[in-house]
């Protein structure tokens, strides 16, 4: 990534996350500029807000009672060193879910991205198969979301934009046969980076984890150690439903690391510290717009100085 890339995503990170520093911040501060000593009142407001603002009951509880701690050691003399903290203890939380993957080079990597229908699947693996593109990796697309023609369609046209190929069978085939035909493939010839797409309709929970094990179950016989990744794919604009979705599928399938999508124009990127907080895996990258170049690995670090940016004083 050379600097103007990253200065201009930094920027598009930082207005994608103006509702939510609107939210969070401008809440927070006006709490702490109205008050003129810490006390019970100020605590009382401060985790309202922050309960509003998405970062959830085990951030907030943990924080609120870490600042009452140093109130009583005297460590916090005015309000204003709140938000400070506020901004500390984000930062160490979220370095604890930093974790972008390594993909080793010249083997098969298998990836296999799962999540609920529209939480953009589709749409992140064009940018991530983009991406890893551009950092040299031969990548191979599989549409396993044999559910619907118009899923295969769609990944087909990204596949032509990102110049990647794409294997696909007719729709409706049986994914778990994709997958195999896909891997049987790629074992002879290609190898590299191969991203798998998959169905995500909810009303037939049962069935679409039963469908998603049987497709890791027949990718691991036929290639030991797949899938390398399960990523899961949440849409940050759904708040607490997402971390529902992450705990469902991390107990039914297992899963390596979450996409949080959709952080641009939502007031629920505080979704991200109790995602870090409450949910024990990596979050690997962020979206946060509809184009290729929106995904971006997730750090922390940026993550927390977008966040806080224009209000710093
Ligand atoms: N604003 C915004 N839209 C996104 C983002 N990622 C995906 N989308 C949009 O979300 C919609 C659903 O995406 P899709 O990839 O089809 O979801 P899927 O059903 O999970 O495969 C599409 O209109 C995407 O353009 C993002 O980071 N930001
Ligand atoms: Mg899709």
């Amino acid at each position: 990534m050379d600097q103007d890339d990253k200065r201009g995503f930094l920027d598009r990170l930082k207005s994608g996350l103006a509702k939510t520093r609107k939210l969070l911040l401008t809440d927070v501060d006006d709490i702490i500029l109205g008050s003129k000593e810490i006390d019970q009142a100020l605590f009382d407001e401060l985790e309202e807000a922050l309960i509003m603002a998405d970062v959830g009951p085990v951030f907030t509880g943990e924080l609120i009672s870490s600042l009452k701690d140093r109130v009583r050691r005297k460590e916090l003399g005015s309000p204003e060193i709140l938000r400070r903290v506020l901004r500390e203890t984000m930062r160490e939380i979220l370095l604890r879910n930093e974790a972008p993957f390594r993909i080793p080079p010249g083997e098969i990597h298998t990836i296999m991205i799962v999540g609920v229908n529209g939480t953009g699947k589709t749409t992140t693996i064009a940018k991530l198969a983009h991406q890893l593109k551009a950092e040299g990796h031969a990548v191979t697309l599989v549409a396993a979301d044999t559910f619907r023609a118009a899923a295969i369609e769609q990944l087909e046209a990204w596949a032509k934009r990102v110049k990647v190929p794409l294997i696909r069978q007719a729709s409706n085939a049986d994914p778990a046969a994709v997958v195999f035909d896909a891997i049987r493939t790629v074992k002879a010839g290609r190898k590299g980076v191969v991203i798998i797409d998959t169905a995500g309709r909810l009303h037939t929970k049962v069935n679409l984890m039963e469908e998603l094990k049987k497709m890791r179950r027949i990718m691991g016989r036929e290639l030991p150690g797949a899938p390398h990744e399960v990523l899961l794919v949440l849409d940050a604009t759904t708040g607490q439903n997402a971390i529902a979705q992450a705990r469902m599928f991390k107990d039914e399938i297992g899963v390596t690391g979450l996409i949080l999508t959709k952080l641009d124009g939502t007031a629920k990127g505080g979704v991200v510290v109790r995602i870090a907080k409450e949910l024990n895996i990596p979050l690997r990258y962020i979206g946060v717009g509809e184009q290729l170049e929106d995904l971006r690995p997730f750090r922390a670090e940026e993550f927390v100085e977008a966040l806080f940016a224009q209000n710093d004083r």
